[in-house]
């Protein structure tokens, strides 16, 4: 029995306003599409199967180093970044599954907790393990590292916080967990690269080894932040080589911002598809680092070439194509519900306009060298407003032809800052 946060009557309303205009702009689209010999229906029908998990620590007012400024009625546990999310997937009809990390995330009762999802439509993703901050009362520090720490002591620390991760992800339903650690270091000669890495190595085995057979563990690879020198699993070359020393189940984690500026991380994306570890992708955008800014914000081109070789791997699948898609941005300016239902609207458009590439044109002009119709196969797409395609199969799904618009008219966050206690001041999360 679902108990959705939003009125269907609200939604209904606010679709009644915009229904005519949004069926006016999709037939205009179905035409202009057909004449390339492209159905915009079909095309839609794959738009409504695409989905992508939002992380639970992106429903609060995430911050930067230096400041959160927190905005009333934002959730303070789990329960309230549920309803948040239940709220983000009813209107984009987009986002079913929720991200969680722990142990931000941590209850006593995880079957209820799971229950709970279920009431508001959502189901659990990937868990996220933190061996990147200490914890009240934990016994060893991580300020020198986790994984790759030269402490005995805390490896096995990191390890067993792993696995439970592992045995609460089981109870929640999820079927992979993503490893992401800060370890690293700050000046050279600080610690030894190679066996920094035997020690990272022989601990995530372990971890490795208590994976269900039916699970995965993604490697989320970052080129800094918060070591400035080094970091243990730095690039997608040392993510893929621990991925296969590991083995099957290791996959690795593409996060956009991890990267050096002007890195092509497409052809990453490509390169780790050909090997068949590409495992899981957290959107978001960035000018300058890992900046966290909200997808397609600062480069939605790349988004599309992006999107471009994951369609190109959904069709030329290796080793059960199948990754894991998850929104990971730190909303610092902004309600971050509406960032990510503005983040969702961009990633699925970029998903759409993908969808549109004439592969064979692509491939011809590819293998005959005619490189300007290559990029063209590319462009047109590019250039192609698919808004009309995502909001009408967002419509059919039930969820809001102007998402933000029928949010604000919902005034849910002025009626939880009555509700919900203020969240405290203090730096934000990495
Ligand atoms: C690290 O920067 C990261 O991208 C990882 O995915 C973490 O789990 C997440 O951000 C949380 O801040
Ligand atoms: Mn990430």
């Amino acid at each position: 029995m679902t108990d959705l946060p939003l009125s269907a009557d609200l939604i209904a309303e606010a679709n009644a306003r915009e229904l005519a205009a949004l069926e006016d702009d999709y037939a205009s689209l179905g035409r202009k599409l057909s004449r390339t010999g492209i159905d915009i229906d079909a095309i839609k029908i794959r738009v409504a199967d695409f989905s992508v998990a939002v992380p639970s620590w992106g429903a609060g007012r995430g911050g930067t180093r230096f400041a959160k400024f927190p905005i009333a009625g934002e959730p303070t546990n789990i329960h309230e970044k549920l309803e948040d999310c239940a709220v983000i997937n009813q209107l984009s009809c987009v986002t079913p599954r929720v991200s969680p990390h722990f142990p931000w995330d941590k209850v006593s009762d995880y079957k209820a907790l799971r229950e709970e999802a279920a009431s508001l439509g959502l189901g659990f993703d990937a868990v996220n393990s933190n061996t990147f901050q200490d914890q009240p009362g934990q016994a060893q520090t991580y300020a020198t590292g986790s994984l790759s720490s030269t402490v005995e002591a805390t490896r096995q620390q990191a390890v067993e916080h792993n696995i439970e991760c592992i045995e609460i992800g089981r109870q929640l339903g999820s079927t992979d967990l993503t490893v992401w650690v800060g370890d690293g270091t700050n000046f050279p000669g600080q610690q030894d690269f190679a066996r920094s890495l035997d020690r990272y190595l022989e601990a995530a085995s372990q971890v490795y080894a208590a994976l269900p057979d039916d699970w995965r563990i993604l490697l989320e690879h970052k080129m800094f932040e918060p070591a400035f020198y080094s970091t243990v699993i730095s690039d997608w070359g040392s993510s893929i080589l621990a991925a296969q020393e590991l083995g099957p189940k290791a996959k690795c984690l593409v996060d956009l911002g991890h990267h050096a500026p002007n890195v092509n991380i497409e052809q990453i994306v490509a390169r780790l598809h050909r090997f068949g570890k590409l495992g899981g992708f957290h959107f978001n955008d960035s000018k300058y680092g890992d900046d966290d800014l909200d997808s397609g914000s600062i480069n939605p081109h790349q988004l599309f070439l992006v999107f471009n070789e994951l369609v190109e791997a959904e069709l030329n699948p290796r080793d059960g194509f199948n990754p894991s898609y998850m929104i990971d941005q730190s909303h610092n300016v902004t309600d971050p519900i509406e960032s990510m239902l503005s983040s969702a609207e961009a990633i699925t458009q970029c998903y759409a306009k993908a969808l549109l590439v004439d592969r064979e044109a692509l491939h011809a002009a590819q293998t005959s060298n005619d490189t300007m119709m290559a990029f063209q196969a590319l462009r047109r797409p590019y250039n192609t407003d698919v808004g009309p395609i995502v909001a009408m199969a967002r419509y059919e799904a039930g969820g809001a032809i102007d998402v933000l618009g029928a949010y604000r008219t919902s005034q849910w966050r002025p009626r939880k800052a009555q509700e919900r206690k203020a969240v405290g001041l203090g730096a934000g999360i990495v």
